[in-house]
C-alpha cells in the first residue's frame, strides 16, 4: 500500500531536474566550465586534484588540457606516493608511531589531498593502470589509521573530520574496504555533532561525511547492520540540511551548499525534494560568488547533476571535445581610495594585552584584504608583519605579528568584519569597504 503511494506520488509530482534547469543555466554553466579550464593552464596556480575532479564530472570536455593537468598531478603525487610505505621508511600499520609523535613531524597526514587524488584518478579516461595506484591506496589507507588514532586519543582525527571523510570516500570509491572501527568513529562523530568547528559551519563535513556513507552502502563494503545505521544517518543529516536550509536558499553558506547537494544526488532525492531545487536556484542566482578555482571547481558538478560517487561510473567514448578554456575575467576597476581600520587580536592567556594592533590603513578602492595587508606592513610604525602560505584555496594567513598559528594544536588566524562576523572567502578574494573594521584573531577550531 505504502509503496504504491509513493510510486504514484512520484508519478504524480512534476520531477525537477538534477542539473542547472533551463537554457540561460546551462550556458551559464558551460562559462563556468570554461572558466575553470582557463585558470587550470596556469601554471603558477598548485595543481588541485579537485578541479581535475570537476573537470571530468562536466558535460563538456577538453582532453589534451584535461591530460596535462593529469599530468601536474601525476608529478606533484607520484613521487611520494609511488614508492610503497616500507620503501619511504615507514612501517606498513604504524598509527601508533604517528599518534605519539615519532614518525609525526616527518609525515603529517595529507588523507584529503591524496583522497581527492584517488578520486581524479578513478574519473580518468582511459582507466590508469591498476599497479601504481595500489601505493597510493596503501598510503591513503595508512593516513586514515594514523588520523583515526588521533581521534581516539584527541577525540578528533589528526587532519580534520573533513580529510577523514574524504579519506573513507575515496576508498570506497575504489571498491577497498576498511575497517568497521574507522567507520565507526565517523558514524559516532556524526551523531554527537562533532563535524562543526569554531567560526565554520559544519555542513561541508556533515555532507562530505554522508556521501561516505552513501558510497559504503550502495557499494555493499558493509554488513546488513552497519549498513542500516549508515542509512539512517545519512537521511538524518539530509533532514538536518533541510530543516537547516536558509531563507536565502543556502545550506550553510553559497560554499557549502554544493556540498550538500552532491548528498541529494548521490541518494537520489534531487528529483523530488524541492529543498534540492531551492538551492539549485540560489545557486544559479549567485554563480558570481565562485571565482577562484577551488571553490568553482567545488560548484560545478552538482550544476551538471553529478556527485563524487559518479566518478566510479565515467563512460570514456561518450565525453564531447568541445570546451576551450577561458581566461579569468579582469575586475572592474575602482576609482579612489578606501580606508579599512586592521584590528589584530589575540585571546588571553597566550596574549596577556589581547589587542595587539588597531590602525586605520588607507588602500585603493577594490583592494583585497591582502593589499590591506601589505599595505600596513608597508606603513608601519607600529610595525606590521604578516606570513602566507600558499594553499590550493589561495593564500592562506599562517602568521600575524610573528604569531604562527599551529595546525597541530589548531589555531587559526580567523578572519572577521566588526563586531563578529566570520569572512566567507580568504585574504586574496575578500575586498573590503570604505570604514569597514577587519579583526584578526588568533582563534582555535
Ligand atoms: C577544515 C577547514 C578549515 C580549517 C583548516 C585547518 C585544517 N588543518 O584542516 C580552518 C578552521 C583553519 C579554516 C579556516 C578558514 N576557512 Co576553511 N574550511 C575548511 C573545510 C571545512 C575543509 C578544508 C579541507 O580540509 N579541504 C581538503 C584539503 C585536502 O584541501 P586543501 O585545499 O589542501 O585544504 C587546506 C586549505 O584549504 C586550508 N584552508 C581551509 N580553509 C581555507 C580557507 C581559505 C580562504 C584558504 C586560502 C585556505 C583554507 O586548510 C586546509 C587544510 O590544510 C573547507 C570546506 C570546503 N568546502 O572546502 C572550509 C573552507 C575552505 N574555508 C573557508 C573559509 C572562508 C575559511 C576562513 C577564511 C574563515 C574565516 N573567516 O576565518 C579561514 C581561513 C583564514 C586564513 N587564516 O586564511 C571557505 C572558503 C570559501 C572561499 N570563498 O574560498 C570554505 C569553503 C568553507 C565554506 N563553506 O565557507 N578552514
Amino acid at each position: 500500500m505504502w509503496l504504491l503511494l509513493i510510486l504514484l506520488q512520484a508519478a504524480v509530482l512534476p520531477a525537477q531536474l538534477c542539473e542547472a534547469p533551463g537554457e540561460a543555466a546551462a550556458a551559464a554553466v558551460r562559462v563556468l566550465s570554461a572558466r575553470l579550464l582557463g585558470l587550470a593552464a596556469d601554471p603558477a596556480r598548485l595543481p588541485d586534484p579537485s578541479v581535475y575532479l570537476a573537470l571530468r564530472l562536466a558535460g563538456e570536455h577538453d582532453p589534451r588540457e584535461e591530460e596535462r593537468y593529469l599530468g601536474r598531478l601525476r608529478d606533484a603525487f607520484q613521487p611520494r606516493y609511488g614508492r610503497s610505505l616500507q620503501a619511504a621508511g615507514q612501517p606498513q600499520r604504524d598509527a601508533e608511531a604517528t599518534e605519539h609523535g615519532t614518525s609525526a613531524e616527518a609525515a603529517w597526514p595529507e588523507t584529503g589531498r591524496l583522497a581527492l587524488y584517488l578520486l581524479g584518478l578513478r574519473a580518468t579516461c582511459p582507466p590508469p593502470e591498476p599497479g601504481p595506484q595500489r601505493s597510493l591506496v596503501t598510503w591513503l589507507k595508512y593516513y586514515l589509521e594514523a588520523d583515526w588514532a588521533g581521534s581516539r586519543r584527541h577525540g578528533h582525527p589528526l587532519t580534520s573530520y573533513y580529510q577523514y571523510s574524504l579519506g573513507v570516500l575515496a576508498l570506497c570509491v575504489h571498491r577497498k574496504r576498511v575497517r568497521e572501527e574507522v567507520i565507526r568513529r565517523l558514524l559516532e562523530a556524526e551523531h554527537h555533532g562533532k563535524f562543526g568547528h569554531a567560526g565554520g559551519s559544519a555542513v561541508d563535513t556533515e555532507a562530505v561525511a554522508a556521501l561516505a556513507f552513501t558510497c559504503l552502502e550502495r557499494e555493499r563494503l558493509v554488513g546488513a547492520r552497519l549498513a542500516a545505521e549508515l542509512r539512517a544517518a545519512t537521511r538524518g543529516a539530509r533532514r538536518r540540511m533541510v530543516e537547516a536550509q536558509g531563507q536565502d536558499g543556502f545550506f550553510g553558506n553559497v560554499y557549502s551548499t554544493p556540498w550538500a547537494m552532491q548528498v541529494f544526488l548521490a541518494t537520489n532525492a534531487c528529483r523530488t525534494q524541492p529543498a534540492y531545487g531551492r538551492a539549485m536556484a540560489a545557486l544559479l542566482e549567485n554563480l558570481g560568488a565562485f571565482t577562484t578555482a577551488a571553490t568553482v571547481a567545488q560548484a560545478l558538478p552538482v550544476l551538471h547533476g553529478r556527485s563524487y560517487l559518479d566518478v566510479a561510473s565515467t563512460r570514456c567514448r561518450e565525453e564531447p571535445d568541445t570546451l576551450t578554456p577561458v581566461g579569468p575575467e579582469p575586475l572592474p576597476e575602482m576609482p579612489g581610495n578606501v580606508t579599512v581600520r586592521l584590528v589584530v587580536e589575540c585571546p588571553e592567556p597566550r596574549c596577556p594585552q589581547r589587542r595587539l594592533y588597531d590602525r586605520l590603513v588607507p588602500v585603493p578602492a577594490g583592494a583585497s584584504l591582502l593589499d590591506v595587508l601589505g599595505a600596513a606592513a608597508a606603513q608601519g610604525p607600529p610595525d606590521f608583519t604578516f606570513a602566507t602560505q600558499d594553499t590550493p584555496q589561495g593564500p592562506f594567513l599562517s602568521g600575524v605579528l610573528g604569531l604562527e598559528a599551529q595546525q597541530r594544536k589548531r589555531s587559526y588566524w580567523q578572519l572577521l568584519t566588526a563586531p563578529s562576523t566570520n569572512l566567507q572567502m580568504g585574504i586574496a578574494d575578500y575586498r573590503p569597504h570604505d570604514g569597514e573594521t577587519l579583526i584578526l584573531r588568533l582563534s582555535e577550531w
